[in-house]
């Protein structure tokens, strides 16, 4: 199985982690951000993860990548799912964007290795997000919005190997934006959270990305 990804992408790390529980060979190839040309020759659009099976076909779902690795062989995803957690990661997912897409373009990812990747990112995400510097000047407002939710994924975690007790597709929903939310420097997790991601990180032998 070949992954296309980026480094900073949340989705892409769904699958990744999937692949890691599983203890499965995932063949992850980086593509930089401006090399629109490998997205378009896989599935014909601009699109990050793509999930190349074995047979040739091409995966476009995060999700059902992260369902058809998990089904390879035994599961390891098995426990129920709660609704609320879902209903967080969703609510979530844009409390945090204004907090790392100002960030990855200076994390030296490689994604961005070249200066025309790094440019093409900042000029496309700035268009769709707004001024970087603004975005990080205002860091102090956006850690403020998102605190509460942290508190609350505080009360919900049962485990710190997993959330609702048992590994799930809920696992998958939320340590991949806890990954990406500790890219920013500052922002302190509340306990039973800062236990969640680095036991999840230590058990699929994953490195926090930098924080800045
Ligand atoms: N529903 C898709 C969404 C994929 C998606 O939105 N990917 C984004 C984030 S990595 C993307 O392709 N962005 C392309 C870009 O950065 O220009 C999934 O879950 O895999």
């Amino acid at each position: 199985m070949k992954l296309y990804m980026f480094e900073h992408c949340s989705l892409c790390f769904r699958v990744r982690m999937t692949a890691a529980l599983k203890r499965r060979h995932l063949q992850e190839t980086v593509v930089l951000d401006d090399d629109t040309e490998t997205m378009f020759s896989l599935v014909g659009k601009r699109v990050i993860p793509i999930l190349v099976k074995d047979d040739g076909v091409a995966m476009l779902e995060s999700m059902d990548m992260v369902r058809y690795v998990n089904g390879l062989g035994d599961p390891v995803l098995i426990g129920d799912e709660r609704p609320e957690i879902a209903a967080w990661a969703d609510r979530v997912v844009s409390k945090t964007i204004p907090l790392t897409m100002p960030r990855y373009p200076l994390l030296g990812l490689p994604e961005f290795a070249t200066v025309a990747a790094l440019d093409h990112c900042n000029v496309r995400k700035r268009k769709a997000f707004g001024d970087f510097v603004e975005l990080r000047a205002n860091t102090r407002y956006y850690i403020g919005e998102l605190m509460p939710d942290l508190e609350e994924l505080d009360r919900l975690i049962e485990r710190p190997l997993a959330i609702n007790g048992t590994l799930s597709l809920d696992d998958v929903r939320v340590l991949p934006l806890l990954r990406s939310a500790t890219v920013v420097k500052g922002l302190r997790l509340p306990r039973k959270v800062r236990d969640y991601f680095e036991s999840m990180m230590s058990l699929i032998g994953y490195q926090p990305l930098p924080a800045v």
